[in-house]
């Protein structure tokens, strides 16, 4: 039986707890800004404010500073006299101007040249680690430790300092090796998982070591930046390469824990009735998800290395696909009717809609597909996609005009904010801002800067300067 419901009375509120309530209410509400009455895009960048000292370089450190410039933060990229990061003059295509390799990873940044060992060099290292938000660097194991920037002497100049780095790899056997882009891919589980089961393993065009790692690292800062909001302090934020690929072959580490339950139905060589060893195998264009896929020739292929098409069976369109392709007839046949009763017989079901592509374009076949809502995508090359008229609508390729290279052509910010729109500003040249960042952002006098540059910390003995050219 339900009891009877007490009569008791309602605590009255008294003045004392509803002013306690209005006051957290004011709190709450008062830890944002009034909503701005500016039009979206107006009102400022996402990051204004935020002062980064870039002491990265080559790849994975420079994505990671020109995604937050593009956010709108101030980006110091300090750079060896007479040299500069060691990418401007590296696969050159143009005498004497920076490299695309360069450019394209440094938009919106300014240049200051620093000899970060030389006492007076140091002297203005410290100055700008006082006012700056967060240091970047992805120097090999122990060089920042080695130039006198250990967390303590950075995190005594500055407790509000956010000092993120990026290594190849994290504590453990190799934590003291330098590592590149394919090193990464090969030891985080990618190469292994990459390219076909008869050939060796395969690095990927996709820079999923540095540009991927670059991506994780400015995670990383953001959330500290945020949680600095509340504590007030910095923190380290450390990435590993090796984690980083890891955490982008997931999946595969996924399918490593299925192999224990039986074999990946998934993968086109249980179809072939090849067995499967003890690590996950290399699965060539076998989709890593639950709706099989592989690449098909398309009409060209012959002298077109890029006419072929991503062609998913995906389940609920299965009936679609069978009438396109001309085989009504699977569509009630139980070897073919069913998820399931297809996955052995995956190659042969491809080799059968291959039959099909082989007879329209790439794009042809995408505009009859698409119709059918059935996922597909052409295999586009990078001519393709750089005389993409959309891809330049949306400000993803962009043209740069640079002072000692001309115009060029580089991806710009593939993260669209409605409220902080991304403009790409050309990459700077060595040293462009030293003056203006000596003057302007440390606050030395015409005499002070006078002194610096004299005492050789922001110059390269001719030496050095040859070596460089
Ligand atoms: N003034 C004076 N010296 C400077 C300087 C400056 N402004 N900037 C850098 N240097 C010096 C450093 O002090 C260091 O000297 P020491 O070795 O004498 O201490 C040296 O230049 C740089 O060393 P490094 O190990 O970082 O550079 P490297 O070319 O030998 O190696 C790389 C490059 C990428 C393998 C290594 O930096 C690395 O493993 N980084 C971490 C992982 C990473 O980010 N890899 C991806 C790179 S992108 O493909």
């Amino acid at each position: 039986m339900a009891k009877k419901k007490s009569k008791k009375a309602k605590p009255k509120r008294t003045k004392a707890a509803a002013s306690k309530k209005s006051k957290k209410r004011a709190m709450k509400a008062s830890a944002l800004p009034a909503l701005s009455k500016l039009p979206y895009g107006k009102a400022g960048k996402a990051l204004d404010g935020v002062r980064i000292l870039d002491l990265s370089h080559v790849q994975a450190g420079p994505t990671c500073t020109q995604m937050l410039a593009w956010f709108g933060a101030d980006v110091i990229k300090v750079e060896r006299p007479g040299i500069g990061d060691i990418t401007r003059g590296q696969l050159r295509d143009v005498p004497n101007a920076d490299s695309l390799y360069f450019t394209m990873l440094n938009h919106n940044k300014r240049s200051i040249t620093l000899d970060t060992k030389h006492p007076k060099g140091k002297e203005v290292l410290d100055r700008l680690v006082k006012i700056c938000d967060v240091l970047v660097e992805n120097f090999g194991p122990g060089v920042l430790d080695r130039m006198g920037y250990t967390w303590e002497h950075i995190h005594k100049l500055n407790p509000r300092m956010i000092v993120a780095s990026i290594k190849g790899f994290g504590p453990g056997p190799y934590e003291d090796c330098k590592v590149y882009e394919n090193v990464a891919q090969c030891a985080g589980g990618a190469a292994s998982t990459t390219g076909f089961r008869e050939g060796p393993p395969l690095v990927t065009g996709a820079q999923i070591g540095d540009s991927g790692n670059g991506l994780h690292l400015s995670i990383g800062i953001i959330t500290a930046l945020y949680q600095r909001m509340r504590t007030g302090r910095g923190q380290r934020v450390n990435i590993a390469m090796q984690d980083g690929v890891l955490n982008l072959c997931r999946v595969k580490l996924r399918d490593q824990q299925r192999l224990k339950h039986g074999p990946l139905t998934e993968y086109r060589q249980f179809g072939e009735s090849i067995p499967f060893g003890k690590a996950v195998p290399r699965s060539g264009n076998d989709s890593g998800g639950g709706q099989p896929g592989w690449i098909l020739k398309c009409k060209g292929w012959e002298e077109d290395p890029d006419a072929y098409i991503y062609f998913i069976t995906q389940a609920p369109v299965w009936e679609a696909i069978c009438d396109v392709i001309g085989k009504p007839e699977w569509k009630t046949h139980p070897d073919y009717a069913k998820p399931p009763a297809r996955l052995p017989r995956l190659k042969q079901i491809f080799d059968t809609i291959e039959q099909w592509t082989m007879t329209k374009t790439k794009f042809e076949a995408m505009e009859i597909l698409n119709k059918y809502n059935i996922p597909c995508g052409p295999i586009l090359s990078m001519k393709d996609l750089a005389e993409e008229p959309s891809l330049r609508k949306t400000g993803t390729v962009v043209e740069v005009d640079h002072p000692t290279r001309g115009k060029y052509l580089s991806v710009g910010n593939p993260i669209k904010l409605s409220d902080s729109i991304s403009e790409v500003k050309r990459s700077p040249l060595l040293g462009e801002h030293t003056e203006e960042i000596l003057g302007k952002v440390l606050g030395y006098n015409a005499k002070e800067i006078a002194e610096i540059k004299q005492s050789g910390a922001t110059s390269a003995p001719e030496t050095t300067r040859a070596a460089a050219a």
